[in-house]
């Protein structure tokens, strides 16, 4: 082996040289930019798959090309459009998108591909449109190549879990955070392939009792969604986490945090079942989705929670950041015990809107606007 060495060395090097080109700056790096452009949300349409292809991207208003900047993309529900997002969750604004690029892609037809029956684009398609996009941020904004994630309410939260387990498109970013996810084709028996290109990957996730559209124990009707706790679980083996070490705490009386180690890393993976909730984005402030659904402020600020889980992984070093939770009690964590019980329970029963026709399907999983938050949307989003 010894001997070996000083053949392999070159090889070494040959391999970091290939690793320290991620380092590069993007191409997009010095790259002018209109200022018209900075601190404004603009839409911008690309070719993929021969299809027309459309994002709003949103610069910081102290953006300067030299820097490079975190991305962050944030996937809309069904059916919707990027700036639904955009308008719920305020990425975009200074208090939380200063230092950052936010980027809010439109599904086709306003659902992203889950692999859902028909209903979708292919995911593939869906996937290399992430590829295609990345490809056109890299070229014409100075992106911090470590430091790219996704973020998405329900389907948008069932499309970015498609990312995760995707092992060449997921390679670009750095950590998840669904929310209110449609999980279809992760439901018992019908679980789609995952193959993250590296473990343990960074997942934070959020999820409402009270969600009827995407119930915390899952729906076993025509357009099925896995418990939670079952899709928690698909991703603690893959992420190699200790299951007899879950860390739960109660968050704020009315939430409960998971944290997980995996693979020696601490909190790599973390959950908030927030007791009560609908099918909305968490936030401490009342926001679209709330209203919407006619749901009261939570006690968990999703954004921050993000926004700070983020901040702790970088596709290349990932685990190297450490996370101290104040952990007080430790449990099994949300087991599949607890799923199947309440399965049979009322949250099994509760049939959401239309499950039967083709129309209804359309709606169901989504994440739907009145037309009164299309109009708010409208006049307030951009100022
Ligand atoms: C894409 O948009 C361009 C410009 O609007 C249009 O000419 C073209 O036909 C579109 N392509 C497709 C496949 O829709
Ligand atoms: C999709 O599936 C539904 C129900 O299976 C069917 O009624 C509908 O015609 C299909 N649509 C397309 C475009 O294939
Ligand atoms: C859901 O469907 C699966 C697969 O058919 C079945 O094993 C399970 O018992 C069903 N669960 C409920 C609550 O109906
Ligand atoms: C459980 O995990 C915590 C941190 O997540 C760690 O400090 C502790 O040593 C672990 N306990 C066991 C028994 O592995
Ligand atoms: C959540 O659902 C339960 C059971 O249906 C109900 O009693 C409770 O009032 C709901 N909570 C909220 C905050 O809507
Ligand atoms: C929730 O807890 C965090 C930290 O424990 C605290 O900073 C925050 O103010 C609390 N929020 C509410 C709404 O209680
Ligand atoms: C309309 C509105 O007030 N939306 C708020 C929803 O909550 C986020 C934080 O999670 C705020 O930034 C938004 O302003």
């Amino acid at each position: 082996m010894t001997r070996l060495l000083p053949l392999l060395l070159p090889l070494f090097a040959f391999i970091a040289s290939a690793v320290a080109d991620d380092d590069d700056k993007s191409a997009g790096c010095g790259k002018s930019v209109a200022s018209t452009s900075i601190g404004v949300t603009k839409k911008v349409t690309i070719s993929s798959s021969n299809t027309n292809r459309t994002f709003y991207v949103h610069l910081p208003r102290d953006y300067d090309a030299e820097e490079e900047y975190p991305v962050i993309l944030g996937f809309h529900g069904a059916p919707g459009i990027g700036i639904h997002f955009e308008a719920d969750t305020m990425f975009s604004a200074p208090r939380w998108g200063d230092g950052k690029i936010t980027v809010f892609p439109d599904a086709l037809g306003g659902v992203w591909a889950t692999g859902l029956g028909n209903m979708t684009t292919p995911v593939e398609q869906d996937l290399k449109f992430m590829s295609d996009l990345l490809d056109y941020l890299r070229d014409n904004y100075c992106v911090d190549n470590e430091k790219i994630y996704a973020t998405g309410i329900s389907n948008g939260g069932g499309f970015i879990n498609r990312i995760a387990c995707d092992p060449t498109v997921g390679a670009n970013f750095a950590a998840f955070a669904p929310d209110a996810g449609a999980f279809t084709g992760f439901e018992r028996g019908g679980d789609a392939p995952c193959n993250p290109y590296k473990t343990p990957i960074p997942i934070i996730s959020f999820h409402g009792t009270n969600d009827t559209t995407i119930p915390y124990y899952g729906r076993n009707d025509s357009i099925p969604t896995p418990p939670i706790p079952y899709w928690l679980q698909g991703w603690a083996e893959r992420n190699k986490c200790d299951l007899n070490n879950v860390t739960q705490t109660v968050y704020n009386s009315s939430a409960e945090h998971y944290v997980w180690n995996c693979d020696g890393v601490d909190g790599v993976m973390q959950h908030f079942k927030i007791n009560g909730m609908g099918h909305v984005w968490p936030s401490t402030e009342p926001n679209f989705s709330q209203l919407n659904s006619g749901d009261k402020p939570t006690v968990v600020q999703a954004n921050q929670l993000i926004l700070d889980f983020f901040d702790r992984w970088e596709v290349e070093d990932r685990g190297v950041s450490g996370w101290t939770t104040t952990a007080s009690t430790t449990t099994t964590g949300p087991s599949e015990t607890a799923a199947t019980t309440t399965e049979t329970g009322p949250a099994a029963t509760t049939s959401a809107a239309g499950g039967g026709s083709a129309a209804g399907r359309v709606e169901v999983g989504m994440y739907r606007w009145s037309l009164g938050a299309i109009i708010a949307v409208a006049l307030s989003a951009w100022i």
